[in-house]
């Protein structure tokens, strides 16, 4: 086997090359996020990176410095399946219906998902559209997809598959993709394979985590190797213009910790701009998201943050309270080796994916275990590494909070809820 690329450091901005990338943030050395261990590879050194991302100041995109290869990331053993969720079962669910009665618009023209996954929201989309594309490099995951009778292409988007499915299927009405635009390093050539792509009068919907929600809420762990880019709407707006496109309306969604959902076409279609996009762009700007000091001011408050979860996790240490991680979400990777905590402090992560069991946390290595280890021996505390998915894990929980049970979050500062 070759030895892993080691991953691409740039000062200079992914998106308009300027030179002006200014770090603001140094999570520190970092293991791939969703690369659980087995057994076996702890004994192995494991592949890290610098984590630090940085504010463009001419064109506003706020981005990785070193960005690890796709390949390393994405491949026949990815760690993510979407339909662990009950609530984003129901959220693509309605994504899907407010599709179907407003977007699609000729049933012969193709609807393509970037991202698909294991289908959670392309097999809801295919209930509208005869003609329902998955694009999904990770096989594993692509193939729970085509278990469900989904079509999917297993590769990578971009502006040489966006050609092929063209060529062989029509302009499509939609390209669609939730949580993923932000995860393709050349996104100049995502916005490029979209003019190959699309319809004169097709849509694009991508929806991704908003930069203005992670920096209110000091969600500092969507910071990680599979999130090359943290969104606002300006900087959208600008790549997309660049290559003829318009953003022409924009929603906010509550999934994910807070996300923002975008709507896009060619400039030339007919769909008006709708005031949401510049109602945003003023909310952006009041904020101070084109301001450096904006971003250090953000670091400044995420290592105050790590101070209190340490503070509060070794007062429990300290009473000799069981503590035990709740998820093992790629933003557990990143709380867990930023803040410095191990299995001294957390005796197990429990999570509902079966392939993760067995498995050991990434840099910290604390075992991973299924749902039923809490429920048969609740622990005192359960700090939930998934913090955007609290209400769903309360909601199953409340047998561990009615015996006393107590769950900790760390947004944006630590504490017991
Ligand atoms: O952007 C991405 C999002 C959509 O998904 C990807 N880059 C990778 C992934 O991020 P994540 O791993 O932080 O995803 P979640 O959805 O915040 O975390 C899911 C984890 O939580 C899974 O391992 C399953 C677990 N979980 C659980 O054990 N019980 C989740 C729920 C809802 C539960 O009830
Ligand atoms: N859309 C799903 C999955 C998000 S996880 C959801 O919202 O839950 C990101 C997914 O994007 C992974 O399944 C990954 O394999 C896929 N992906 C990463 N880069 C991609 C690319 N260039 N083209 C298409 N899919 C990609
Ligand atoms: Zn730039």
């Amino acid at each position: 086997m070759n030895a892993p690329k080691p991953p691409a450091t740039t000062f200079s901005c992914r998106i308009c090359g300027g030179s002006s990338l200014h770090p603001f943030l140094d999570l520190g050395k970092m293991p791939i996020a969703n690369a659980f261990l087995s057994c076996a590879q702890l004994s192995h050194p494991e592949y890290t990176f610098q984590l630090q991302a940085g504010f463009c100041d001419s064109c506003h995109m706020v981005q990785l410095l070193e960005a690890v290869d796709p390949d390393i990331l994405f491949h026949d053993h990815y760690a993510y399946f979407s339909s662990i969720s009950r609530v984003m079962d129901d959220h693509f669910g309605r994504l899907a219906s407010s599709i179907g009665a407003e977007i699609l618009y000729d049933e012969r023209l193709p609807v393509v998902e970037i991202g698909a996954n294991d289908g959670i929201l392309l097999q809801k989309l295919a209930a509208y559209s005869p003609r329902a594309i998955g694009i999904e490099p990770s096989a594993n995951v692509a193939a729970v997809a085509r278990e469900k009778g989904l079509h999917i292409v297993s590769e990578f988007f971009d502006t040489e598959l966006a050609a092929s499915l063209r060529a062989e299927h029509c302009p499509a009405q939609l390209v669609i993709g939730a949580n993923v635009l932000c995860h393709i390093p050349d996104l100049n050539g995502v916005a490029r394979a979209l003019e190959t792509l699309l319809d004169a009068e097709g849509v694009f919907i991508f929806e991704d985590p908003y930069l203005l929600e992670i920096m209110t809420q000091l969600a500092y762990d969507q910071i990680y190797d599979e999130h090359v880019y943290y969104f606002s709407v300006t900087s959208l707006c600008r790549l997309f213009e660049k290559h003829g496109l318009r953003i022409f309306r924009v929603e906010p969604i509550p999934v994910h910790g807070g996300s923002m959902r975008v709507y896009g076409c060619r400039s030339a279609c007919s769909r008006a701009t709708e005031p949401s996009v510049t109602a945003q762009l003023a909310a952006e700007s009041e904020y101070g998201l084109a301001l450096l000091q904006t971003y250090s001011a953000f670091a400044e408050r995420v290592q105050q943050s790590r101070t209190s979860l340490r503070e509060l996790l070794q007062r429990l240490q300290v009473d000799g309270a069981r503590v035990v991680g709740y998820a093992a979400s790629s933003k557990g990777t990143v709380i867990l080796n930023y803040c410095g905590i191990g299995s001294d402090m957390l005796e197990y992560v429990c999570d509902n994916t079966p392939s993760k069991h067995g498995l050991f946390t990434p840099g910290t290595r604390i075992p991973i275990v299924p749902i039923d280890r809490f429920a048969a021996d609740y622990p005192d505390y359960a700090f939930v590494l998934a913090w955007n998915h609290l209400n769903e894990i309360a909601s199953k929980e409340q047998t561990f909070r009615e015996q006393g049970g107590r769950f900790i979050t760390h947004i944006p500062t630590a504490r017991i809820v």
